[in-house]
């Protein structure tokens, strides 16, 4: 399909994205730990050559070890997780005002899924009780969000759910967000302490079998307008549309076109980091086909480039980029203004007055 640059960017234009209520100020951090640099392979393998060595090492016995592989205490921090998730941050009141899910019968769903099973044997339909269990009742309308190479930001703006409802704020995925693990066949613990593959060479679904099904099974729980951030300075190369992200293969092709679940819009967040290339903005390169995929759905399209309080964010995140200054500055003057009445320009005019008018008078007596 072709589309003309500057119309299709006008046409964006006036499709205004409405951005219901958010409580910017309070801000969280995801708990994932940071990707790991791929000269880690290379240590982790190192690692388990020594570890293995000894059949009976176990990294979780006493003093916990991080290795790359299963984490310790997976179960405690599971049905923790489940338990703080519903009693202390939902304070009992579950979506649609169903009942407190039990966080032993859920961790078994995932565990019966997992251990003794290796790697790569897993599929797409391995979770499938997990989700059911944890997602049933889950309808998200009008305030969920997806993300691809913007993790940090959409869930900052997101605030727990409070604005936005990302998958990371579903139980099933609160409970594992940010831990590995992999099952061991023929072994006492049925899972492996030492470390987990990455990839499966022989058998691609094993890789997507949690995070895939968790992003399908949420996508088709979204319905009514849907928001997603994508990040337009993505470097080397990479698009802010990128044929192998989650989001494009397994949430866009997931969002349903009828029924309860209907999604109606999808509103594109395209995010510009301070001190960093545009490398695509609205109406442009992967954008343009991520456009044509939407409309080919029958989904209304909107899509805005850095929504000023996507800015504030980001300029709260560097605020000594040179795209911040300016506003860092007018931010001052107002809150100087609400504070003491006046802003900080009239403050210094004013003290230049004062100033100039006790010296003059000393200079002329
Ligand atoms: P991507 P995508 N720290 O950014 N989803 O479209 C850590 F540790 O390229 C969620 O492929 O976008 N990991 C999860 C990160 C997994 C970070 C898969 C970070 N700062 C799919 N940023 C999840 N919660 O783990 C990115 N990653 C990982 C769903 C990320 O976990 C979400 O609903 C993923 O394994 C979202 O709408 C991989 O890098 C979409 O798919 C690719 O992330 C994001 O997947």
């Amino acid at each position: 399909m072709n589309i003309d640059c500057t119309t299709s960017l006008i046409e964006i234009k006036s499709q205004h994205i409405s951005l219901k209520v958010p409580h910017l100020s309070v801000k969280t951090h995801s708990n994932r730990p940071s990707l790991k640099p791929l000269r880690n392979v290379t240590r982790r393998k190192m690692k388990s050559k020594l570890v293995t060595k000894n059949k009976f090492y176990n990294p979780c016995n006493e003093v916990h070890t991080k290795t790359n592989g299963t984490t310790c205490g997976l179960r405690e921090i599971m049905i923790g997780r489940c338990s703080h998730y519903q009693y202390i941050k939902n304070g009992f009141v579950q979506p649609n005002g169903s009942r407190a899910k039990n966080c032993t019968e859920l961790y078994e769903a995932f565990e019966s899924a997992v251990r003794y099973k290796s790697y790569c044997n897993m599929n797409m339909s391995t979770y499938g009780r997990y989700f059911e269990l944890a997602l049933g009742d889950l309808h998200v309308i009008n305030r969920a969000m997806f993300w691809s190479g913007t993790y940090a930001i959409a869930h900052t703006y997101g605030s727990n759910g409070r604005n936005y409802v990302t998958l990371e704020d579903t139980l099933a995925a609160a409970m594992v967000n940010g831990l590995t693990w992999c099952g061991k066949e023929n072994d006492t613990e049925g899972f492996d302490f030492v470390s987990c593959p990455y990839r499966c060479k022989d058998n691609q679904w094993a890789d997507y079998a949690f995070w895939g099904l968790a992003s399908k099974t949420f996508a088709q729980l979204a319905a009514g307008e849907v928001y997603v951030v994508l990040n337009g300075s993505q470097a080397n190369g990479k698009s802010a549309f990128r044929n192998d992200s989650y989001f494009r293969s397994f949430e866009l092709p997931n969002l349903r076109q009828n029924g309860t679940y209907r999604v109606t819009k999808v509103n594109i967040l395209v995010l510009h980091s301070p001190d960093a290339e545009v490398v695509e903005r609205c109406g442009q390169k992967s954008l343009l086909e991520l456009e044509r995929l939407v409309q080919n759905k029958g989904f209304d399209y909107a899509c805005e480039d850095d929504p000023e309080e996507l800015i504030l964010i980001m300029c709260s995140e560097h605020w000594h980029a040179r795209e911040c200054q300016v506003a860092r500055q007018v931010l001052r003057q107002t809150w100087n203004k609400k504070l003491y009445g006046i802003s900080n320009s009239n403050r210094n005019l004013l003290s230049l007055v004062i100033f100039s008018l006790i010296f003059g008078f000393n200079f002329i007596f």
